[in-house]
């Protein structure tokens, strides 16, 4: 309509416009091309928690399609020696596997809702930009699946959870379906210097609130179905009161012969999720040298923390040099929720004991006076 009142007034000068136009959207359309279209395609095989896939801390090349396939089963799973839940997974663990990109990077994601679930499952990635995250173009229905892409162009760790709307998206977020995803700067990770960090080891702890219905003789309630569970669960969850709030989906998942591992003089970086909740990782007998708080790579990282602190719904990143070998415990600093719910890890670490650091100058005896 521009165009034809335009031309009406000068022919020659619309001809001229119309020429710009179409040579402007011939480059737009071209960048829109060139955007993920030409750009070289890997596929990121995913791994169950604590455990990060492959990757480069330094991007190699430019900006690559990275494709994950993540697959919605629902199951039971155990999450203490009393306790079951009928759980909604991303490709069965809880939480969801740990994804790795660099900044600006294209995340095509293939979801998957095999025809043996029961509800409608989709995707918000925090990482992404526009409407829900994703949510609203990921909805796959039972025997359906979507390809989804999304550029991530903000640097950081990231959650994502299943958002299917209503009273369904905190139940299927309780009931497992999060995880995280990290977007390294593509010139790796920072101090607080602006330097190179470099880490030798990350673990993924993803920390989940269930609200498991109980008897009234006090014995948790099993089911059959997340359908059959999904009254008495959602009555449990209006009173905010967790019955168990544990790491990587079960009590005792990082401990014991699942500890984590790292040796003196080992770099660890500690990615904490929690999508629900707030928490507060404490290293007992450690520290965070580096937190990026809020889970943002762009900021400096804050150094030398003793707790530090996840607001519900965002994922943060910790690392730590171990100075000291032992077998460390990593909880969540309420420690009600640590020792009586269940959110405690282990990471032991083998090396040189330094007494500079920390000696028993004489060992217990009577007192003397
Ligand atoms: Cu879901």
């Amino acid at each position: 309509m521009f165009l034809t009142i335009y031309g009406i007034i000068n022919m020659k000068k619309t001809i001229i416009l119309s020429m710009c136009l179409t040579f402007i959207m011939g480059i737009a359309s071209i960048s829109f091309a060139a955007g993920a279209d030409g750009l070289p395609r890997v596929t990121q095989e995913l791994v169950a928690p604590p455990f990060l896939p492959k990757h480069d801390q330094v991007a190699k090349g430019g900006p690559k399609v990275v494709q994950i396939r993540l697959v919605v089963d629902q199951k039971e799973m155990q999450v203490a020696p009393d306790a079951w839940v009928q759980a909604m997974t991303f490709n069965g663990s809880v939480p969801g596997p740990m994804i790795v990109v660099h900044q600006n990077d294209y995340v095509e994601l293939t979801l998957v809702n095999p025809s043996t679930n029961t509800f409608l499952h989709n995707i918000d990635f925090h990482a992404s930009s526009g409407a829900l995250g994703g949510g609203e173009l990921t909805k796959v229905g039972p025997g359906q699946e979507v390809v989804f892409r999304f550029k991530a162009t903000k640097p950081g760790v990231f959650v994502y959870h299943c958002a299917p709307g209503s009273t369904m998206i905190p139940y299927h977020v309780v009931s497992g379906m999060n995880g995280a995803i990290m977007v390294l700067p593509r010139d790796g990770l920072k101090d607080e210097k602006g330097k190179l960090v470099k880490y030798d080891k990350a673990y993924y702890i993803g920390e989940q609130d269930y609200y498991i219905p109980s008897t009234p003789e006090g014995k948790y309630k099993r089911y059959d179905s997340t359908a059959i569970a999904m009254g008495d669960t959602i009555q449990m969850m209006k009173k905010l009161l967790p019955s168990h709030v544990v790491f990587n989906g079960a009590v005792g998942a990082l401990t014991g012969k699942n500890s984590m591992t790292a040796k003196v003089g080992e770099k660890v970086l500690f990615l904490h999720s929690q999508a629900n909740r707030d928490s507060r990782p404490h290293l007992i007998g450690g520290h965070a040298d580096l937190v990026w708080n809020g889970g943002s790579f762009s900021d400096k990282p804050a150094t030398n923390y003793e707790t530090w602190f996840i607001p519900g719904g965002t994922a943060v990143a910790a690392l730590y040099e171990f100075v000291q070998p032992g077998v460390y415990a990593y909880v969540n600093h309420n420690l009600i929720e640590a020792i009586m719910f269940g959110a405690a890890a282990h990471v032991v670490v083998e090396g040189e004991w330094n007494d500079d650091l920390m000696t028993q100058v004489s060992p217990p005896t009577s007192i003397k006076n």
